[in-house]
C-alpha cells in the first residue's frame, strides 16, 4: 500500500483557511496536554484548572467579567450547543419552535437545526449583514434563537448586534453571537459585537482560528449559567456530577494551547496581528481594484474579487489554496501566517495567468 506522507503542509500558499500557524507556545503547550481529558475534570484537575484559566480569557477577550461555558471542538459545536440550550430554555421543541439566522450564518447552524430538528429560518442580508427589517418579519412567539454572526465566514460582516439583540428580546428569544473567526479581531476593532456593548446570552469565539491555539479548540461562553445547566446531563459513574459539553472526552491540548496562546497574545500580540491583517488585506483589494478587478471592499481581513474561472483554475493548479464564495468570487482570508511576501508571491502568479 502506498504510504501517504507523514509530513503535514507548510503554509505558505494557503489563502483559504480560518486556521492557522499555532503560536510555539501553544505547540508547545498542546504537547504536553495531549493525554489528558477535561471532560472528567475529577481525574484530569490540572487540565480542569488550566480549562477555567482559559474561559478567564475569553471572558475578557468578549466582555464578559464572569464568563461560564467551556472550549469546545470547534466553532460547529460551539454553534451546536446555543442553539440546544435555547431550543431546552423555551420548553422543550414544539412544532413551531424556530431560529432566526441570516444566510450569511455559518452552515453549522443547518446542522445545529437539523439535529434537534427545529426550523431554522434564513432571512436576507443587506450589504452582506442581516437585514433587520427581514429579521423583524421572521421572529415570532416560537422562536428560542436568534443568531448575529461577528464576522462572517465569506466576507468577514459583522452584523448589528445590538439591534438583533432587540429583536430578540421583543419576542422572548435568547440571541447568540457567532464570533466563530472574528472574536479574536474584533476587540481592536470599534464594532458592538460583544456581551459589554450588547444584551447577548451566548456566544462562540474559537482559540483554534484567530487565536492561535491548535485544533481542537472551539469557545462556548454564556452569560448565564442557567444557559450550561440547560445543557447538562448527570454523570452517575464520574466524581464531576453533569457535564455539559457536547461530547465526552475532550482535548486536553486545545485547552492548553489556548491558555498558552492567550498568555503570549493578549492583548497586545493580538492587536498586532490583526493591524498586519487589516493592511494586508486593504493592500491586496487595492491591488485587485487596481487591476481592473471588482472587489467587496475588506472590513474584517477576508478579501473577496471577482475574478474569471479559468485564472482560478490555474492558480490553485499552481498550489495556490484559494477558495470561492457563493457566488464564486476568489475569496483570500488574510490569516496571521499570510504575510505581505506571501501576498506578493501570489499576485505575481496571478499576474503570471492573468
Ligand atoms: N462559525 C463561523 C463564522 C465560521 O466561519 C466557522 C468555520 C464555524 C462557525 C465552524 O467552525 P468549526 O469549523 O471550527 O467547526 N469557518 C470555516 C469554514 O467553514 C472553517 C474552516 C477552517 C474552513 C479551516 C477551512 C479551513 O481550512 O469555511
Amino acid at each position: 500500500m502506498q504510504r501517504a506522507s507523514m509530513e503535514p503542509q507548510s503554509f505558505d500558499r494557503v489563502l483559504s483557511s480560518m486556521c492557522t500557524e499555532p503560536h510555539p507556545a501553544a505547540r508547545r503547550a498542546a504537547e504536553r496536554f495531549l493525554a489528558t481529558n477535561p471532560g472528567d475534570p475529577a481525574s484530569y484537575p490540572a487540565v480542569a484548572d488550566l480549562e477555567a484559566e482559559a474561559l478567564e480569557y475569553l471572558g475578557e477577550i468578549a466582555g464578559l467579567p464572569e464568563p461560564h461555558g467551556y472550549i469546545a471542538s470547534g466553532g460547529t459545536e460551539a454553534n451546536i450547543q446555543a442553539v440546544r440550550a435555547a431550543r431546552n430554555l423555551a420548553g422543550g421543541r414544539s412544532e413551531s419552535t424556530n431560529i432566526v439566522a441570516a444566510e450569511s450564518a455559518h452552515f453549522s447552524f443547518r446542522k445545529a437545526t437539523g439535529l434537534v430538528d427545529v426550523e431554522l429560518r434564513l432571512v436576507p442580508t443587506v450589504g452582506g449583514k442581516a437585514d433587520l427589517e427581514a429579521v423583524e418579519s421572521a421572529v415570532d412567539d416560537d422562536t428560542a434563537l436568534v443568531v448575529g454572526v461577528a464576522g462572517t465566514t465569506e466576507y468577514g460582516r459583522v452584523d448589528p448586534i445590538s439591534d438583533l439583540a432587540e429583536i430578540a428580546r421583543s419576542v422572548d428569544a435568547r440571541i447568540h453571537v457567532d464570533a466563530a473567526w472574528g472574536g479574536f479581531l474584533l476587540p481592536f476593532t470599534d464594532y458592538e459585537w460583544d456581551f459589554a456593548s450588547a444584551k447577548i446570552d451566548s456566544m462562540t469565539i474559537d482559540p483554534h482560528k484567530v487565536g492561535r491555539a491548535a485544533i481542537p479548540a472551539g469557545g462556548f461562553l454564556v452569560r448565564d449559567r442557567a444557559m450550561l445547566d440547560a445543557l447538562a446531563v448527570e454523570t452517575p459513574y464520574l466524581e464531576s456530577a453533569s457535564q455539559a459539553s457536547l461530547t465526552g472526552t475532550r482535548s486536553g491540548a486545545g485547552v492548553a494551547s489556548t491558555v498558552a496562546a492567550c498568555e503570549a497574545l493578549w492583548p497586545e500580540g493580538y492587536r498586532e496581528q490583526y493591524e498586519r491583517a487589516r493592511k494586508n488585506a486593504t493592500w491586496l483589494a487595492e491591488e485587485l481594484s487596481g487591476r481592473g478587478f471588482a472587489v467587496v471592499e475588506p472590513e474584517l481581513p477576508i478579501v473577496a474579487a471577482e475574478t474569471p474561472q479559468e485564472l482560478f483554475d490555474a492558480l490553485r493548479s499552481a498550489g495556490w489554496r484559494i477558495s470561492r464564495t457563493g457566488r464564486g468570487e476568489l475569496r483570500v482570508v488574510c490569516m496571521p501566517h499570510v504575510t505581505r511576501e506571501i501576498l506578493k508571491a501570489f499576485l505575481a502568479d496571478f499576474d503570471r495567468y492573468r
